[in-house]
């Protein structure tokens, strides 16, 4: 398999390698990991980046002096490594205070909290050289409809994340947001369950300009949606600022499995529109690409860095097999015969307008529907030669 590289632009959460595997259900099967350690194994490994939220790096509740220690001591690995820092996110979850959510709690003096916790995070964000800043709003949600105003919650999100960008802009920070979808897990129900809603919410926001997507594979498809449709919406509408790759099999729990360990024909077509710009070229994504995976629990520590790697391999082999896919002459032969090239033209010829469509008795008038409905479009055969090529085989 290749080797990455920092300029693969790999990154990884601290969270990630860090997951003691402790679940519903069981214990820890993993001891600690010191967040100097993970920088060292990740930068080895070929990683360009680490990302973290605040209780990552230091825990919650400790004073300022040990705080400032932990910082420290994480800045010394980066700058031994080279490691950067691309985003930064903020836990509003895991501590008890949170239960019912941070900027959408019931609770009034919660949520004043919840924005102080996320300040002073986004201030550290700056001070390392980040450029994202993340919020996944995992506790914002219920499980209780008659407990849970949305429309109040939804008044309140938008309170939060304008006051947010208001900071940057008068701390001249360079840093935008990008909000996480997720459908459930933890709660019943989030709030900004999907790519769609969390675009809708952003629309009315006071600064949309700052404020855009972090799409996770797994977070998509538990909603039963394709991950690579999400994307590319995301690209299309400018918004695709940050992304979590790892893998989902189905609608069920948040599995956080390897890229590729899941809906493998997707994650071909995913890594083909980030790095090829999709069927028919366009915008590329130029982010990080960052790993929101968890070692399965299985795994001892030895599995933890053979599965950090895999996501990185994968990676790597999906970019190899769209490229020869791209170049395969009967592919491309394949993509004419189907049309694909053909939803980039214009529905309209240039300049006209509805009075001269009306016109165009070719378009209706003498428009020879049987013969047209009678023709096949050939997309089975050009995605088995998708198959061949994601199989080794072309
Ligand atoms: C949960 C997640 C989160 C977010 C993280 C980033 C713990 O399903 O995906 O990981 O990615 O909070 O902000
Ligand atoms: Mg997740
Ligand atoms: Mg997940
Ligand atoms: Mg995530």
């Amino acid at each position: 398999a290749p080797r990455p590289t920092p300029a693969d632009k790999f990154s990884f959460g601290l969270w990630t390698v860090g997951w003691q595997a402790r679940d519903p259900f069981g214990d820890a099967t993993r001891p600690e990991l010191d967040p100097v350690e993970a920088v060292n194994r990740l930068a080895e490994l070929g990683a360009y980046g680490v990302t973290f939220h605040d209780d990552d790096l230091v825990p919650f509740g400790v004073d300022a002096a040990t705080r400032d220690q932990h910082i420290a001591r994480f800045r010394k690995a980066l700058d031994e490594t080279g490691l950067v820092v691309p985003m930064v996110t903020t836990n509003l979850f895991n501590h008890p205070v949170f239960k019912d959510g941070g900027f959408t709690s019931n609770d009034r003096d919660v949520r004043r909290y919840a924005l102080r916790k996320v300040l002073r995070n986004v201030d550290l964000a700056a001070e390392l050289g980040a450029s994202t800043f993340v919020m996944w709003g995992g506790r914002e949600g219920s499980e209780y409809d008659v407990a849970k105003d949305v429309r109040a919650a939804l008044d309140r999100y938008r309170e939060a994340v304008d006051l947010l960008t208001q900071y940057v802009i008068d701390r001249g920070y360079n840093l935008r947001f990008a909000l996480e979808p997720k459908p459930n897990e933890p709660r019943g129900d989030i709030l900004l369950p999907t790519v769609g809603h969390a675009l809708a919410f952003i629309s009315q926001l006071a600064h949309p300009e700052l404020v855009g997507l972090n799409p996770e594979v797994g977070h998509e498809q538990m909603a039963g949606l394709n991950y690579a449709h999400g994307i590319a919406q995301a690209l299309w509408q400018g918004k695709l600022f940050h992304l979590d790759l790892n893998g989902q099999r189905g609608v069920k729990y948040d599995q956080d499995l390897v890229f590729g360990h899941g809906d493998l024909m997707n994650a071909f077509a995913l890594v083909d529109l980030l790095e090829n710009g999709g069927p028919n070229g366009g915008p590329t994504y130029d982010g990080p690409r960052h790993f929101d995976y968890k070692p399965s629990r299985t795994e001892d520590m030895d599995g933890v860095w053979a599965s950090a790697a895999a996501n990185m391999s994968t990676y790597l082999l999906l970019k190899e097999r769209a490229a020869a896919f791209r170049a395969d002459p009967e592919v491309i032969e394949a993509l004419a015969a189907s049309k694909v090239g053909e939803l980039g033209t214009p529905t309209l010829n240039p300049g006209e307008g509805y009075d001269d469509l009306l016109a165009d008795r070719s378009a209706f008038e003498e428009f020879d529907v049987d013969a047209v409905a009678a023709r096949g479009f050939g997309f089975v055969r050009l995605n088995q030669l998708a198959v061949e090529h994601l199989l080794g085989a072309r």
